[in-house]
């Protein structure tokens, strides 16, 4: 009775496992085409991947120069709205109100400039007061933005949002970095005045010789290219590779960046009608010297004059609502995302038997042919190296581990030694 009833119970279990087994077949072959659906593989086969379009500035911290209150209450101005009308409380003026870092509703911190940007509740960083300038050899103001995204990426564009009722800047430089921050090359430049300003012409035309060149552009005083109180730089625009840029090594290299700085010289040129709204006395314009590129990236103006103009200016401020930056995680076609590795840091998942942070290397043993980028019509995945040379290369690490191991012991006990 005891037997047969075993029997029973094993003949359950047998026939359950394989009803399971069959019902599960469906999911397995799900799980095993999930699998197979790897971006960087076409059944099996190597093919070129690139991580998602993001906004590399979202939620990252910005390093700024200067923010209003936080030396202690301060006073900033902002323009009328259309209507005239500016809602303030502040005892100062109409236009006028305190900013105060140490108090959460008059706070305008750099962290405002890279969250969540929600039209109903626009959030805005927001520099210390100004000295305006007297005239247009007045030192510049220098206000700077620096965003680090600790990884190389592949930028697309550069966007600056200014506030409600603020003014949008007059001459800005845009910097990159791809080397984490060591050395600086310019991006683009904005300037009512890009000769002086600047030294370099207006709009000037990049052709195949000089695709590598910052421009220096006056659009965004005039509305052509920008929309409203915004300023959009495209990396690629106007640049005749950007068509066949998987071919083109020196657009590659030109919308790549670890870091991005946004240098503030100018919130009006002296001369300017906006103006108006803040200062009482007419200036005099003196053209002479502009600010130059030192290696650093830093501009510095090369003479000073002095003006007999005054100035009753208050609360010239800079003011950026959204900081945003487009493009993709650099992984040179030989990955589809990028994840923080077991260091911390954003690294590339590498495949295509590639290695390093940006996939930029063959796998060790994969050095059958050199390493490539990937493009549309050819992966250049690394492959394998003859059998042979790999365990001899295999063998060759492993003396060498050991011998370190050995190395490593006879320190050891040396060190035990001279201890006693
Ligand atoms: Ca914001």
């Amino acid at each position: 009775m005891k037997v047969s009833w075993v029997f029973m119970m094993l003949l359950i279990v047998a026939v359950f496992t394989v009803r399971v087994s069959l019902a599960s077949d469906p999911y397995l072959k799900m799980f095993s085409s999930q699998a197979q659906s790897d971006p960087c593989y076409d059944d099996e086969k190597a093919r070129k991947c690139i991580p998602d379009f993001v906004n590399a500035a979202f939620g990252t911290p910005v390093q700024v120069s200067s923010t209003c209150g936080q030396k202690g209450p301060e006073k900033y101005c902002e323009l009328p709205d259309n209507d005239g009308a500016v809602d303030s409380n502040e005892s100062e003026g109409p236009l006028c109100h305190l900013c105060d870092d140490t108090n959460p509703k008059k706070r305008f911190p750099a962290s405002a400039l890279t969250d969540l940007n929600n039209p109903n509740n626009v959030t805005c960083w927001r520099s210390e007061p100004i000295v305006p300038p007297t005239n247009i050899n007045s030192p510049p103001d220098n206000v700077t933005l620096t965003l680090s995204f600790g990884k190389k990426y592949e930028l697309t564009y550069v966007n600056l949002l200014f506030c409600p009722r603020s003014i949008k800047p007059d001459s800005i430089a845009i910097y990159k970095s791809a080397d984490y921050g060591k050395s600086w090359q310019p991006f683009q430049f904005y300037s009512s005045q890009c000769r002086r300003v600047y030294g370099r012409p207006n709009r000037a035309t990049i052709g195949k010789a000089n695709e590598q060149e910052a421009r220096c552009t006056d659009s965004h005083r005039h509305g052509d290219g920008t929309q409203g109180t915004r300023i959009a730089f495209s990396t690629l625009e106007g640049r005749p590779s950007a068509h066949d840029f998987d071919s083109s090594p020196v657009l590659q290299d030109w919308v790549t960046a670890t870091d991005v700085r946004v240098i503030f010289h100018r919130l009006q040129m002296p001369q300017d009608s906006l103006e108006d709204h803040f200062l009482t006395s007419q200036q005099a314009f003196v053209p002479s010297s502009k600010y130059h590129d030192s290696l650093l990236g830093t501009n510095v103006i090369e003479t000073y004059t002095t003006s007999t103009a005054t100035t009753t200016a208050v609360g010239q401020h800079y003011a950026v609502s959204d900081f945003t930056v487009g493009g993709r995680c650099k992984c040179n076609g030989h990955a589809s995302r990028c994840i923080t590795g077991k260091d911390g840091l954003l690294t590339c998942e590498c495949k295509h038997n590639t290695a390093g942070r940006d996939c930029e290397r063959c796998e060790p043993f994969y050095f059958d042919r050199p390493w490539g980028r990937a493009t549309d019509h050819e992966a250049n995945e690394c492959k394998c190296q003859d059998r042979i040379e790999i365990e001899k290369g295999k063998m060759q690490l492993l003396l060498y581990v050991k011998w370190k191991e050995r190395l490593f012991k006879k320190k050891v006990k040396l060190d035990a030694k001279l201890s006693r």
